[in-house]
Formats: C-alpha cells, sequence, structure tokens
C-alpha cells in the first residue's frame, strides 16, 4: 500500500501540482476542496477521477479550513501519513479588505489541523507540512533572507502566516509533533491565480500582443520578488515530510527582481522591447522595439504585421488602486539549508518560467480570440 496524504487547498496552484506529484509517487491522496456555485476543480480535473472507480487514488472531501468538525472528521476518517495544509487566503493585497477571515482560516485554520491530529491520537501517525511564507520576512531586517531571519509581517495575511508559523514550531516541541514550516518565497506557474503580479503580466502581454487588449495598468513596478517555479517548490514540500526530524526550511531561488523587469522579460519573450519612462503615478512602458524574426516565429506573420503598427505606444501605466498599504519592498532568499539537508535543488530559472507562463498563456489567448469573431488569428500558430 502507498502512503495517503491530505491535502487542504488541492484545487489551489501549489495543491494541483502536488497531487500529481504524490500520486506519481504512488500516493492515495485526499483532497480537501470548497463546496462552490460553480465548478472550482480546473486545476485537477485531469486527475478526478469517477467515486465509482475502485481503488482511486485521489479522493475529495468537501470542507473548509474554519470548520474544526468538518477537519476533525476527514482527518479522523482519512488517517493519512502526511498533511499538506496549502488551504489560504493567499492573496496579500485582498488580506486588507478581509483580516478577520484571512485570519481565521490562515492562522486558526492551521490551529485547527494540529489539534485534530492532536486529539484524534495520530501524533505518531501524521506528519504536517505548513505552508509558510516569505511575507513573514515584510520589512526586511537582513538581506538575504535566511531561516534565522527575524520576522516583520507587513499585512494581515503575514501577520495570520505568523500565528500559523509559531502554532506549528510550538505543537512541535509541545506534543513532539512532526510538524515543520516550508517558507517559501514567491513561486509561480501557469496555474498561478490570475490576480497576482506574475499572471496577471503574462495574460496581459500575451492579450496586448493578440490585440485583445491596449495596456495593462499595474501598481508598485519597483518591488523586489524572488521567484520559482511552483513545481520545483512543490517538491520541497515533499522532501520537508521525508527527513527523520521537522525542521523550518527557506525555499527560495537567491535571486531578485523588479516588477518592471519582470514586464520586459515577458515581452522579450516574442521579441517585444519595452522602455520605461517617468516616475510615480506617471511612469509608463511603450514599445521601443520589435525583434521581427522572433516575434512572427511565436506569434504569426499576420500577428505581426498588426503589431509593428504600436510600435511607440504606451502599453503599461501605473494605477495607485493596486499600491499596498504597507508594501514589502524586496525578498530574497537564501536556501543554503534546504540545499544542503534536504538536497533540493531546483531546475528551473527565471527566464525558464518566464518562458513557461509566456507560452502558456498566449496559447490560451490564441484559443479565447479564436472563439471571437473577427479574430485575425492564423490557424497554424494556434498551438
Ligand atoms: P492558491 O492558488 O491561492 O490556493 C489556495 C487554496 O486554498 C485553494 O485551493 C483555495 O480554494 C483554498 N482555500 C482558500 N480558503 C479556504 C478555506 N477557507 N477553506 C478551505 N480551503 C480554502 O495558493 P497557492 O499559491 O497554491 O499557495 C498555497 C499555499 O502556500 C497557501 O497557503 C499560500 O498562502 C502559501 N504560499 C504561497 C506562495 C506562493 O508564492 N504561491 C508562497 C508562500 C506561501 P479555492 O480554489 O476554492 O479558492
Ligand atoms: O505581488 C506588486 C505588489 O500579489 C508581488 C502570494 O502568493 O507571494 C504572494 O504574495 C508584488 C507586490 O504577490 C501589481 O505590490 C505591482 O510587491 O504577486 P503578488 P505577493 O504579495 O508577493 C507570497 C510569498 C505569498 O505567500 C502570497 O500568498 O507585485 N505589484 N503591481 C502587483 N501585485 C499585484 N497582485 N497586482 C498588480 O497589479
Amino acid at each position: 500500500m502507498g502512503k495517503v496524504a491530505l491535502i487542504t487547498g488541492i484545487t489551489g496552484q501549489d495543491g494541483a501540482y502536488l497531487a500529481e506529484f504524490l500520486i506519481k509517487k504512488g500516493y492515495i491522496v485526499h483532497g480537501i476542496k470548497r463546496r462552490a456555485s460553480s465548478f472550482n476543480t480546473s486545476r485537477i480535473d485531469h486527475l478526478y477521477q469517477d467515486p465509482h472507480v475502485e481503488q482511486r487514488n485521489l479522493i475529495l472531501h468537501y470542507g473548509d479550513l474554519t470548520d474544526s468538525m468538518n477537519l476533525t472528521r476527514i482527518i479522523g476518517e482519512v488517517k493519512p501519513d502526511e498533511i499538506y495544509n496549502l488551504a489560504a487566503m493567499s492573496h496579500v493585497k485582498v488580506s486588507f479588505d478581509t483580516p478577520e477571515y484571512t485570519a481565521n482560516v490562515d492562522g486558526l485554520g492551521t490551529l485547527r489541523i494540529l489539534e485534530a491530529v492532536r486529539l484524534l491520537g495520530l501524533i505518531q501517525n501524521t506528519r504536517i507540512y505548513q505552508a509558510s511564507t516569505s511575507e513573514l520576512y515584510g520589512l526586511v531586517q537582513e538581506v538575504p533572507q535566511k531561516e534565522t531571519t527575524p520576522f516583520y509581517p507587513r499585512s494581515p495575511y503575514a501577520v495570520a502566516k505568523m500565528y500559523a508559523y509559531w502554532i506549528t514550531v510550538n505543537y512541535r516541541e509541545a506534543y513532539g509533533m512532526h510538524a515543520s514550516n516550508g517558507i517559501l518565497f514567491n513561486h509561480e506557474s501557469p496555474l498561478r491565480g490570475e490576480t497576482f503580479v506574475t499572471r496577471k503580466v503574462t495574460r496581459a502581454v500575451s492579450r496586448i500582443l493578440l490585440g485583445m487588449q491596449d495596456q495593462v495598468f499595474m501598481g508598485n513596478l519597483s518591488s523586489k520578488r524572488d521567484w520559482g517555479h511552483a513545481k520545483d517548490y512543490i517538491k520541497a514540500m515533499y522532501l520537508i515530510l521525508q527527513q527523520d526530524a521537522p525542521d523550518d526550511y527557506v525555499i527560495a531561488t537567491g535571486v531578485t527582481t523588479t516588477i518592471r523587469d519582470f514586464i520586459r522579460m515577458s515581452f522579450l519573450e516574442v521579441g517585444v522591447e519595452i522602455e520605461f519612462k517617468g516616475v510615480g503615478l506617471e511612469e509608463k512602458g511603450f514599445i521601443a522595439g520589435i525583434k521581427e524574426s522572433l516575434f512572427e516565429e511565436k506569434m504569426g506573420v499576420s500577428c505581426l504585421e498588426s503589431f509593428k503598427k504600436r510600435l511607440g505606444e504606451v502599453v503599461v501605466r501605473v494605477d495607485s488602486q493596486y499600491f499596498r498599504l504597507t508594501e514589502v519592498e524586496l525578498l530574497i532568499g537564501d536556501a543554503t539549508k534546504s540545499k544542503t539537508k534536504l538536497g533540493w535543488i531546483p531546475d528551473y530559472d527565471l527566464p525558464l518560467l518566464v518562458k513557461d507562463m509566456m507560452e502558456s498563456d498566449i496559447r490560451e489567448m490564441k484559443k479565447e480570440a479564436y472563439l471571437k469573431e473577427g479574430g485575425y488569428i492564423i490557424l497554424d500558430h494556434f498551438e
């Protein structure tokens, strides 16, 4: 029999990649999904198995991190070898609008899981991974940030995650639980939620290239993030739970990049050069050049002919509605401990991540454009 894992947040970016990874390793994966008025499982539909299939390796349960009884029942029924607590209200800006809900899910939700494992007498059987975050470092006290760097959270999201981090450490120390924190820096992918900055950019750039959108409005272009690929980061979660002793680990690439440069890189993926001029709210990004052969190779000849007419146009503007009340200006992680103790080695760097996200979004947007009447998309470049 393979091991049994329970993933909260299985319908999210990381949950989807982790479920697929664990199933390939021979696990039986149970996942908690929320009831929604429309389907919310698009990221894991390719893994779905009809309940009538015998010996399923993916089993979904309705649940919510705010519902202790529900969590306790599911954990009691499943008796997992490993719990990956990935469920969260994970959007930093939205957490300023929903601070109490965020604290309930992201902070107390973790306590509910730890308590359920303890009360069910599963401490010796069940290992727990807590999805901690580089947002804990917030107003950074040290550069780069590592496991010993003091925390200074800068949002209701980060403060809630700080509670979750310490309650995980406390249950480990008080009850001897195998409970560990992965302090993961930003990680992205084609499955990233559409309102996080990288995906917002790769989607908008794809639409601008295809003539489906004129420009994109952004927030703080100068903040810096250490971006990795979610496919690499879920492997670290798994490795953390395979260690004999529980511990806390930073997972990061060690490279930091501004939002402005991420936008430049996304356009450059198809040969479009963007220059930024102006400062603050007046900063604008305009099309400064086109490498025609690369553009034609990626987008098709008729798309190139339309796009050439846009040379010099402004495609990026700043809108203060996307600013954070308290911003995290700089994140850059030092993952030495993970590399030496876990043997964690990422496959992707930032250029490969941008390439993966841009190729996926261009493909998606071409499909969308094709479905719209009057689109000029060339079908030989459809896939
Ligand atoms: P995500 O795409 O936003 O997924 C979050 C998941 O949590 C979704 O499945 C969501 O369900 C579920 N969820 C939200 N509220 C819930 C509730 N009340 N009860 C049960 N489930 C709930 O996030 P992600 O990028 O995969 O990140 C996974 C975890 O790592 C999160 O805890 C996040 O805070 C943390 N983290 C992320 C990063 C990053 O860069 N991605 C870095 C560090 C830490 P729906 O699909 O129904 O919304
Ligand atoms: O913002 C700036 C914004 O929303 C990154 C979550 O997964 O990673 C994520 O949190 C930066 C910030 O991610 C826009 O001000 C500029 O400085 O993509 P983000 P985040 O806030 O870093 C951490 C590790 C988590 O744990 C979280 O769960 O980009 N920015 N313009 C913008 N951000 C957004 N969303 N939209 C903009 O238009």
